[in-house]
């Protein structure tokens, strides 16, 4: 993997060094003299090489270009950028972020999500399916980022599938755990004040499995959007993977002023590859205070003896259903062990 990491870097290099030279032979700085003043955007949405930037002037959206040397702009990124006499923008440089949110991508190494986040709400379903190792996944990897997290459950309309998966009971032990849990239902109209009142001044991500609501959940909080959204199949029980690409939305008409809320596309796997097997551990944030009392220093807390992990889980302090989610990250993050 690494090795492959460390060629791929090297042919990006190349690509972007030839690329530079075009730029600077190039039509971008032809046109130069024809743009205007430079101006502080927001990111919205990204399309390939083209994204809408809001600018933070005028409130207005542009569609820009991206210059080819810039680096991989996200949603939430503060950028520079101007516009030419057609009002269609160039961006040329990305603000320093406050945070960046990334996902491990098989081919491409660790790849920018989000930027300057400062609140996770991991939405969660009883349809399709839940999974808790899928959300232990995602708890993972935002512990390891250090942002906020709120866990939502939506769609709590649905009483009879709620019984059925016991997904209530599950989620209780996240509660316990020191996560706001909320429980909404977009179509039936509960829970929203409690979801805003969490998201005001916030700079927020939805996350979570195709089909939990993500965009239904937006166009309830922003009843003028039309985001499209598509029912989950009802032979595989799984979302149709609706949202392509991340979409950020102001809670104010100005602008950023009192927060942001980005709707994100639907993952099948959250990939953790990127994380050292202590690095996991410390994502179980309840094995954190524990962990300095495992006899081995380089203690797996799979099962070693003297592992403080393992004695909690049998005393009942540590759920077995988490240390089991925990063990089945690690061996699939190392399936030689
Ligand atoms: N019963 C019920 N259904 C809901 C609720 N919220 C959303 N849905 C339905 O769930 C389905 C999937 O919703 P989407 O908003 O497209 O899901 P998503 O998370 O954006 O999915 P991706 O874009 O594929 O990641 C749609 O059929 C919605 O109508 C809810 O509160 N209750
Ligand atoms: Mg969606
Ligand atoms: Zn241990």
């Amino acid at each position: 993997m690494a090795k492959r990491d460390k060629l791929t870097q090297k042919q990006k290099r190349q690509i972007q060094k030839t690329r530079q030279r075009k730029t600077n032979k190039g039509s971008d700085s032809q046109q130069l003299g024809q743009l205007g003043a430079q101006m502080k955007g927001l990111m919205v949405s990204r399309y390939g090489e083209q994204a809408d930037v809001l600018c933070l002037d005028s409130s207005e959206t542009y569609r820009c270009f991206l210059r080819q040397n810039l680096g991989a702009p996200v949603p939430g990124d503060t950028l520079i950028f101007r516009l030419d006499p057609n009002n269609i923008g160039i961006i040329e440089a990305i603000e320093p972020r406050q945070s960046l949110l990334q996902r491990p991508s098989p081919h491409q190494g660790l790849k920018p999500v989000v930027a300057n986040i400062d609140r996770v709400f991991v939405l969660v379903a009883p349809l399709p399916d839940f999974s808790a190792i899928l959300l232990d996944r995602y708890l993972v990897a935002l512990e390891n980022a250090n942002i906020d997290i709120v866990i939502v459950c939506n769609k709590c309309d649905l009483h009879q599938e709620i019984k059925q998966q016991s997904i209530k009971q599950q989620l209780e032990n996240y509660k316990i755990l020191g996560y706001p849990l909320l429980e909404i239902s977009s179509l039936s109209d509960l829970g929203k004040e409690q979801l805003i009142n969490y998201s005001n001044n916030r700079q927020a991500i939805l996350v979570g499995q195709s089909g939990v609501g993500k965009s239904s959940v937006i166009n309830w909080l922003f009843p003028e959007q039309s985001i499209a959204t598509q029912i989950v199949s009802e032979n595989s029980r799984l979302g149709q993977h609706t949202t392509t690409a991340s979409q950020l939305f102001c809670w104010s008409k100005e602008g950023p002023n009192n927060g942001f809320i980005i709707d994100s596309p639907g993952i099948r796997e959250f990939g953790l590859w990127h994380l050292e097997a202590d690095q996991i551990a410390d994502g179980y944030r309840e094995f954190k205070p524990l962990i300095g009392g495992c006899k081995y220093r380089d203690c797996r807390h799979t099962k070693e003896p003297g592992c403080a992990i393992i004695a909690a889980v049998k005393d009942g302090t540590i759920s077995e259903a988490r240390w089991n989610n925990y063990k089945k990250i690690l061996s699939n993050n190392a399936p030689n062990l």
